[in-house]
C-alpha cells in the first residue's frame, strides 16, 4: 500500500486557503445550560432582586451546574465501520481525543469524552450470538485502530456494560411521546417503509417492533447519562438529538419540584461533521450503510489498498464524458467528489474541484479517489489486525477500564435521576462516589497527543475568569481544527494522468 503511494505525484491543484469558512455547525447549539447547582438557588420572576435577572443565583454569580465540556457519541457494532462513520463521526472522536489531552491545557479544566460501542441499540438488527460477539469486538478494536483509548479525558466502552442505560430509558420512556416517535424516520427507513408511514398502518406495525421504535429514547439515554454537551454525529442523526433535546427538558420540567429545585439533565446540542453524508458507492441517492447486503457499496475503514481500489472501480457512476458536480444528475460521480474533498480535507467546494478536473476520465477520477482513501486511511488496517490477534491483551484491558469508568460516571446520573423521582434507596448500597472523584479514575493520564495529525493548532485553556464558556470555545475550536485543516491536496497517481494539468 505504502510502495504505491510513494509511486503517487502529490499535486497541488489548488491554491487552498488555510482558513476557509467552513466551521462545524453545533445544532440547537443556544445554550440550555441553565441548571443550577444543588447548592445554589434559582432566583424566579423576570426581574429577580438586587437587579438580579432571572436565573441569575442568590448564592453566587450564575454559573451552570455542568462546566465541562462533554461529548458523548456511539457507533453501532453492526459491521466495521466504513469510510462514512469514519468522515461522518469518528474522525471527529480522534481529534476531540487528541485535543483534550493538549498540553496547553494542563492544570485546567479539559474535556472529557464518553465514545461508546452502542450494542444493545445494534440488538434491533438481527445477528446470530456468535456473529454479533465477533461484531462487536471488532467495533471496539476499530475504534482502538483509529488511535482512540482510554485516557484521563476519554472513556471508550461498551453500552451493554453499563446496566444504567436501559434503566435511564425506561424512565425516559414514561415521558416519551409515542406521536413524537411516530413521525421520526429511522423505523420507517430501516423497514423500507416510505416516509409518511405512520401507526395506523398494518403494514407498519406488523413489522414494527417497540425496540427499534424506541430506538432513540434508548439513544437519549445514553447522551443524557453522561451530561454531554455536545454530540457529535453525522446528519442521519439530527433528529435522534433534538428529541433527546425534548425529553431532556420535558424531564427537567416534570421534576421541577425536586427537593433541590435544580435541572437533573443537560440540555445536548449535535456536532455536525462537514461530512455530513457520505453516500453508497452503489446506490448514490442513498447513504453509505453497514448493513446494505452489498458489502461493494461501502468501504471499510480497514480494507487494503486492493480492496479499495476494487471496491472503487465498481462504483456506480454514468456514461457522461468528462467530470461534474450534479447531485441531481450525476449522483455517484459527485459522491466521489464528495469523497475526495473530505478525504484529502480540500478546502474548495464540490463544483470548483469537479471543474478543476472536468477533462479527466472516469478511471481516472477512480483511481485518483482510491488512491487518497488509501492514504486517509492508511495505518488503520495494520493496528486493527494486530488488536485482533488472539494473544492480544490490549483490546481486553481497554474494555475493562472503560467499563468501569462508564459505569461510575453513569452511576452519578442515575443517583440524581433517581431522587428527583423518589426513588431514593432506603439501603446504603448506593456509595456513590463525588463527580470530581469519578474524574479522576483515568487509564494512564493523558494520552499521547499528536495533534498534528489532524494539523489542529493548540487549543486555548480555559481561564478561571472566562468559565464554562471558554472550555466550549475550545472544544468548538477543537472541531473546527477539522475544518481548518481542510486546505489539504490530493494525489495523483502515475497512472491516472490529470489532463487539466498545464504542465
Ligand atoms: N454515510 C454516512 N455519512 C456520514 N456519517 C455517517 N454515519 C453513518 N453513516 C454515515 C454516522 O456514523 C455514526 C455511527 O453510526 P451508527 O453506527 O450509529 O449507525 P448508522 O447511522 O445507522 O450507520 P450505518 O452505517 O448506516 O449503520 P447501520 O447500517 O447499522 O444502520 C453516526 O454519527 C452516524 O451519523
Amino acid at each position: 500500500m505504502r510502495a504505491s503511494c510513494t509511486l503517487s505525484l502529490i499535486l497541488d491543484l489548488f491554491d487552498a486557503p488555510r482558513h476557509p469558512s467552513w466551521s462545524v455547525e453545533i445544532v440547537n447549539a443556544k445554550d440550555d445550560n441553565n441548571s443550577l447547582r444543588p447548592d445554589q438557588q434559582r432566583v424566579e420572576g423576570t426581574g429577580g432582586k438586587d437587579g438580579q435577572q432571572a436565573g441569575q443565583t442568590t448564592a453566587e454569580p450564575f454559573r451552570p451546574f455542568h462546566e465541562k465540556t462533554i461529548v458523548f457519541s456511539g457507533i453501532q457494532p453492526t459491521g466495521v465501520p466504513h469510510l462514512g462513520n469514519y468522515l461522518g463521526a469518528l474522525r471527529q472522536w480522534k481529534l476531540l481525543h487528541d485535543n483534550s489531552a493538549h498540553p496547553s491545557l494542563k492544570g485546567k479544566k479539559k474535556p472529557m469524552q464518553y465514545f461508546s460501542v452502542v450494542d444493545l441499540h445494534a440488538l434491533t438488527s438481527e445477528a446470530p450470538g456468535p456473529d454479533r460477539l465477533r461484531l462487536r469486538k471488532e467495533s471496539y478494536a476499530a475504534l482502538l485502530a483509529i488511535g482512540l483509548k482510554n485516557t484521563r479525558q476519554t472513556t471508550l466502552f461498551f453500552q451493554s456494560d453499563v446496566r444504567y442505560h436501559t434503566e435511564l430509558m425506561w424512565i425516559l420512556s414514561t415521558i416519551a411521546s409515542t406521536g413524537y416517535l411516530s413521525r421520526m424516520t429511522q423505523w420507517k427507513s430501516k423497514l423500507n417503509l416510505p416516509d409518511d408511514a405512520n401507526l395506523d398502518s398494518d403494514e407498519a406495525t406488523a413489522k414494527l417492533k417497540l425496540g427499534l421504535f424506541s430506538y432513540p429514547v434508548l439513544q437519549a439515554a445514553d447522551i443524557l447519562l453522561y451530561e454531554a454537551s455536545l454530540v457529535p454525529v453525522g446528519e442521519d442523526q439530527l433528529q435522534h438529538i433534538e428529541f433527546a433535546r425534548t425529553l431532556a427538558r420535558g424531564f427537567n420540567s416534570h421534576v421541577k419540584n425536586s427537593p433541590d429545585g435544580s435541572n437533573v439533565f443537560r440540555i445536548p446540542s449535535a456536532a455536525l461533521s462537514p461530512a455530513k453524508r457520505i453516500m453508497s458507492l452503489k446506490r448514490p441517492t442513498q447513504k453509505m450503510s453497514k448493513s446494505d447486503s452489498d458489502p461493494k457499496s461501502r468501504i471499510l475503514i480497514t480494507d487494503s489498498y486492493e480492496d479499495i481500489h476494487a471496491k472503487i472501480r465498481a462504483a456506480v457512476t454514468d456514461s457522461e464524458p468528462g467530470i461534474s458536480y450534479d447531485l441531481e444528475k450525476r449522483p455517484g460521480v459527485s459522491n466521489l467528489i464528495e469523497i475526495l474533498r473530505h478525504v484529502t480535507t480540500i478546502a474548495e467546494t464540490p463544483d470548483t474541484i469537479a471543474k478543476d478536473l472536468q477533462y479527466m476520465t472516469m478511471r481516472g477520477l477512480k483511481e485518483m479517489v482510491a488512491d487518497n482513501i488509501a492514504e486517509c486511511l492508511s495505518g488503520i488496517r495494520e493496528n486493527f489486525l494486530e488488536l485482533m490477534e488472539p494473544g492480544n491483551r490490549t483490546f481486553y484491558d481497554e474494555v475493562s477500564i472503560g467499563a468501569g469508568k462508564a459505569e461510575q460516571k453513569a452511576r452519578v446520573t442515575m443517583r440524581r435521576v433517581r431522587e428527583s423521582l423518589g426513588l431514593n434507596t432506603f439501603g446504603t448500597r448506593l456509595d456513590t462516589p463525588k463527580i470530581d472523584e469519578v474524574e479522576d479514575v483515568g487509564a494512564d493520564g493523558d494520552a499521547n497527543v499528536n495533534a498534528n495529525d489532524f494539523n489542529v493548532g493548540p487549543i486555548h485553556p480555559e481561564s478561571d475568569t472566562d468559565g464554562p464558556q471558554t472550555t466550549e470555545k475550545a472544544i468548538l475550536e477543537a472541531l473546527q481544527g477539522i475544518g481548518q485543516s481542510y486546505g489539504g491536496s490530493y494525489r495523483v497517481s502515475a497512472g491516472g494522468k490529470d489532463p487539466s494539468r498545464k504542465s
